[in-house]
């Protein structure tokens, strides 16, 4: 029997948490012999779900032993992949980001631009013929909700609504809202956290060439909470930039019930960049990014078109 590892990006979040267990089970019906990881700790609205729904947490490991095959579930990029990653088999990819990988070799790879990678996970189910059980259904819906926060991203497709409705029946959940909220407001409670992690709660790093940069998200019910914090997060975003000798860094705070987008950014080159490549005016380290709520398709692309246009 293969052994494969799944594995998703360095800060979990609840689509690829889940995505990973969703994957195991997948890969489990087709005979392989699969084991989840994560690379960091979940943040607080996965920990709600994992004990809400007695879902096993999954080990931590940064790094899988050479030759391993593995699986990379929402993500595809080497930065956010395991440290060791050219040592590894990557044999599947199961994600809805920008394609930045390349293999030597043939493998299963499937990118779909639907809100979240469940979705995908989905369809590839009922491609297989394989029974959704009540568990993976909850855990799919637990995914798409946190993804598309509640059909508010504009990541949304109409097929991601289509397979939420058919996942509601068998996960036995009438109404989404009362669903996703609880996920929203465990993911706010932020007040045990210190500030360096708040920014790395929903943080990515960007390469470009010999250029790295920094985007972190915070997707908050309650944005004064970290806006209240500004110059403490300020002086770690100095902090990180020095650390991981980053060309430019940001931290969006994206309010979910308000759909808007203020972001942090510090002064002189970064504010610069910032207001060029988004049209905005930066204030006192803010700028409104109006509803600029996913990073993946509102500001991630603005940032690589600048970027590669250098
Ligand atoms: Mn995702």
């Amino acid at each position: 029997m293969t052994q494969i590892s799944i594995i998703w990006h360095k800060n979990p979040d609840t689509d690829c948490t889940l995505s990973a267990i969703i994957m195991t089970d997948f890969l489990k019906k087709k005979w392989y012999n699969t084991t989840a990881y994560i690379q960091w700790r979940l943040n607080k609205e996965t920990q709600y779900l994992l004990e809400k729904y007695n879902i096993q947490t999954p080990e931590i490991t940064t790094k899988l032993d050479p030759n391993t095959e593995v699986c990379l579930v929402d993500h595809n990029e080497s930065s956010q992949a395991p440290n060791n990653l050219s040592d590894l088999n990557i044999t599947w990819i199961v994600d809805h980001h920008k394609i930045a990988f390349e293999s030597s070799t043939p493998l299963n790879i499937r990118i779909e631009p639907l809100c979240s990678t469940a979705s995908i996970l989905y369809k590839m189910y009922l491609e297989s013929w394989f029974e959704i059980s009540k568990d993976i259904a909850t855990m799919m819906l637990a995914c798409i909700m946190s993804d598309s926060l509640l059909w508010k991203s504009p990541t949304t497709t109409h097929e991601d609504r289509h397979i939420a409705q058919k996942l509601q029946s068998i996960a036995q959940i009438d109404h989404l809202e009362d669903f996703a909220m609880p996920m929203f407001e465990a993911k706010s409670d932020l007040w045990d956290m210190p500030v360096k992690d708040l920014i790395q709660y929903d943080y990515k790093n960007f390469e470009f060439g010999n250029k790295k940069i920094g985007v972190g998200t915070l997707e908050t019910t309650n944005p004064w909470y970290s806006l209240g914090r500004k110059d403490e997060i300020l002086s770690w975003l100095k902090e990180l930039k020095k650390e991981q000798n980053l060309d430019f860094i940001m931290l969006s705070i994206v309010d979910i019930l308000g759909e808007s987008n203020t972001t942090i950014v510090l002064d002189g080159h970064d504010s610069d960049l910032l207001s060029k490549v988004f049209h905005c005016e930066v204030k006192d380290n803010l700028a409104d990014l109006w509803s600029r709520l996913s990073r993946k398709k509102q500001i991630a692309p603005d940032l690589t078109e600048y970027y590669n246009s250098l």
